[in-house]
């Protein structure tokens, strides 16, 4: 098994052939899917050292987009020990980034994690306005709705995608989840989702409760 503290430690320190070489260290062991799981876990602690980084001044913006490439690859590489999925047989979870906010690493990785669990996802995108969401549950006819954000000011933009689908009569028939940087059990509340998380594979298994 990987040492996920030393992982955790080099995405920190963005000592990308460090962390490729951990990786592919790791994937030659023949893991399991659980601890494919710790390891996307370490990679996402890795970043929270990164962002404190950035928030001392340490690092700059630049250092961010470089981290998101970092995992971007990484998690490319972990994708096929996750599992391949059941043929999206457990319904379908239209997903996004809501408006104002770009991020979309953790989306990316909640996405991979819910196929590989069996759910169809419809993967609208970055920065996608209520109206958006409107739509794409019209069309897709989702069982739930995963809306992503890490900034601060995603939480009212979620607030105000889950209004839309109730100015539009669609939320009593669907599941909301919310997740991301920004999002605690006081924003879940203020929001109005059904739940929440900072933890994809966590995430997943709730979703698996709710089809
Ligand atoms: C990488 C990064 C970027 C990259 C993003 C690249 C990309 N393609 O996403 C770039 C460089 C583009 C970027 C830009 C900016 N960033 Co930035 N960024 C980060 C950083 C370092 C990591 C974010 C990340 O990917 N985390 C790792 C992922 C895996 O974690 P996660 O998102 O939480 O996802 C997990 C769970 O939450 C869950 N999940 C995620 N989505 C969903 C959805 C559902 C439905 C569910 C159930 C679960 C779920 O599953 C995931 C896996 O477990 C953070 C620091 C941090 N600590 O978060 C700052 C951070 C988020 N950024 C920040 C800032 C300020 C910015 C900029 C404004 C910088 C600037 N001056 O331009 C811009 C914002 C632009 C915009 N409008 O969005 C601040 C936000 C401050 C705030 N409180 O609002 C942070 C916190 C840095 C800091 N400490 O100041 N950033």
């Amino acid at each position: 098994m990987i040492d996920t503290a030393k992982l955790k430690q080099t995405v920190g320190e963005l000592d990308e052939d460090s962390v490729h070489e951990l990786l592919d260290q790791f994937i030659a062991s023949k893991p399991s899917g659980d601890d494919a799981r710790k390891v996307v876990e370490a990679c996402q602690q890795g970043m929270e050292i990164v962002g404190a980084n950035f928030e001392k001044g340490e690092y700059f913006v630049g250092d961010l987009i470089f981290a998101g490439e970092l995992l971007t690859a990484s998690i490319e590489k972990l994708k096929p020990l996750l599992g391949s999925g059941g043929g999206g047989n457990r319904g379908v979870i239209v997903l996004g980034t809501v408006e104002g906010d770009i991020h979309d690493i953790g989306k990316n990785i909640f996405k991979g994690m819910a196929e590989a669990a069996g759910f169809k996802v419809v993967d609208i995108g970055i920065d996608q306005t209520p109206a958006a969401f409107v739509k794409a549950v019209r069309e897709n006819k989702p069982k739930i709705v995963g809306l992503s954000g890490v900034l601060t000011l995603s939480i009212d933009s979620m607030k105000r995608t889950i209004e839309a689908l109730k100015e539009a009569g669609l939320r009593d028939a669907l599941k909301v989840a919310i997740g991301g940087n920004a999002v605690n059990p006081e924003a879940c509340a203020y929001v109005g989702a059904d739940g929440w998380s900072r933890n994809a594979a966590e995430a997943v298994k709730v979703c698996g409760t709710w089809v």
